[in-house]
């Protein structure tokens, strides 16, 4: 049966929905029993990449001289770099600083969030190095004294870092307390429950394993619907001078 043209996927100048339903999968260079599913990147607009993946037990992602985050969602993953071990499991993350080699495989079947963005260096603070963590080991931290949204910060919020990668966790019913219009650009991954989106002049119901992209200035706001928390996953460009 066809699904007759429809899906919740949508495509704007300063936003994108992107749901599991329109998901293609490709191989990305230097990558090993594993694929990507790109989510957003700079020619969908944006000023850096994201990207879900799945690799099978033994598989890599390919090298990059970028900066790269990761963060487990599923399986267990081995982070190795020249001086350096860690297993993923899920909710562990790493920051890989740009030119540093590592590698990363696969112990099971693993998913992951991948974001990679080139370095905007700063004379005032140093480049940041390799930082590896566990977002149940972050400070949760109400949103707007609203105990019933809490952010964690998963990087060191220092101005060595050109972007942060946060989580927020909404209780059914609890939203932003403002459209927000902003010059950050944002990658998001629903990870559990859901809501309503506005983005732009348009509200669209998501759900968890949607992805939004949002643009500078796009206006955003979201609020929790359901009888589960919301939580997702968002990436924001951070700490440097917008010329
Ligand atoms: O950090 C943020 O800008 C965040 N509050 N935005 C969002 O959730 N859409
Ligand atoms: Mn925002």
């Amino acid at each position: 049966m066809h699904n007759l043209g429809h899906t919740r996927s949508t495509n704007q100048r300063d936003h994108l929905l992107h749901t599991p339903d329109t998901f293609v999968r490709t191989v990305l260079p230097g990558m090993e029993r594993a694929t990507a599913v790109v989510h957003i990147s700079p020619a969908g607009g944006a000023a850096f990449t994201q990207y879900t993946a799945e690799l099978e037990p033994g598989g890599k992602l390919g090298p990059t001289s970028n900066q790269r985050f990761i963060y487990a969602l599923e399986g267990a993953a081995d982070l190795a770099t020249d001086t350096s071990f860690h297993t993923l499991i899920p909710g562990g993350f790493a920051y890989i600083p740009e030119d540093a080699a590592h590698t990363l495989t696969a112990q099971q079947s693993t998913r992951l969030v991948v974001i990679e963005k080139p370095y905007e260096t700063i004379a005032s603070a140093p480049a940041p190095e390799t930082f590896v963590g566990h977002e149940d080991k972050t400070l949760s931290v109400p949103l707007n004294d609203d105990p019933d949204l809490q952010v964690r910060s998963l990087l060191p919020g220092s101005p060595s870092f050109d972007f942060a990668v946060n989580t927020m966790t909404y209780q059914p019913g609890a939203a932003l307390s403002m459209v927000e219009v902003h010059i950050m650009e944002h990658g998001l991954l629903m990870l559990e429950g859901g809501g309503i989106y506005r983005l732009g002049d348009s509200w669209y119901p998501v759900t968890a394993g949607d992805f939004i992209w949002m643009g500078p200035y796009c206006p955003q706001w979201f609020g929790a619907i359901g009888k589960r928390p919301a939580k997702y996953l968002i990436y924001k460009d951070w700490n440097r001078h917008p010329l």
